[in-house]
């Protein structure tokens, strides 16, 4: 069975100015204890996301006390084949799960996002190797966001699969442990890394050892 870490970073490029910026933070989360990354690029440049997924393989290939760091490509099978990533996460939108399995074949890592318990029932039939809910709490990373889940959806959720939970949406380290209490796997997070990436992340796993 998959072992989801604790905390699941999203690296979203619309938060860097630049590719250098958005590896060293990378790099930092890597420092900081980070397994399992994300990147996130809504641009729809898919020439830039191949790049820069890359060039994410290239320098967060190895870690320091941990030979491997798992980096799940969002929304894009083909990226993710193309930059050698361990794994894609889809949403509601994208490529249906069993879809983006029959491409990346049995080993890389397949995740799903899904906002009410329908989804989730959904996803969990699929091959699909975590299944994500949220938003839990308000967030300002996502444009139109679904509905507000809160720790009742995350609640729902464990009750609705076996499979690891990934709970997203507004997750700080102020709220991540009720997160966890409720059910939770791993906290998917985005905002409350970015001032301070290796430190937050340091904090996260402390938290919710
Ligand atoms: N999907 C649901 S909420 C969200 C995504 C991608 C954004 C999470 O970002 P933050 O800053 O941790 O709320
Ligand atoms: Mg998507």
């Amino acid at each position: 069975m998959t072992h989801v870490p604790r905390l699941y970073p999203i690296v979203d490029a619309s938060f860097f100015q630049t590719t250098a910026e958005l590896i060293t933070f990378s790099e930092e989360l890597a420092v900081g204890g980070c397994r399992l990354l994300q990147y996130r690029n809504k641009s729809g440049n898919a020439r830039v996301m191949l790049e820069q997924a890359r060039e994410l393989r290239r320098v967060c290939r190895t870690g320091v006390s941990d030979p491997h760091v798992r980096w799940i490509m969002n929304d894009r099978a083909d990226l993710c084949l193309a930059a050698e990533f361990d794994g894609v996460h889809v949403g509601q939108e994208d490529l249906s799960p069993d879809s983006v399995r029959g491409i990346i074949g049995p080993e890389r890592w397949l995740g799903v996002s899904t906002h009410n318990p329908e989804q989730l029932r959904d996803a969990d039939l699929t091959s699909a190797d975590y299944v994500a809910i949220g938003p839990v709490f308000a967030t300002s990373s996502k444009d139109r966001p679904d509905p507000v889940v809160g720790l009742d959806g995350v609640r729902r959720a464990r009750q609705l699969t076996r499979k690891p939970v990934v709970a997203i949406g507004g997750i700080t380290r102020a709220n991540a442990a009720s997160v966890i209490e409720a059910g939770a796997d791993s906290v998917a997070v985005i905002s409350d890394l970015l001032r301070a990436p290796r430190k937050s992340a340091e904090e996260f796993f402390r938290i919710l050892r």
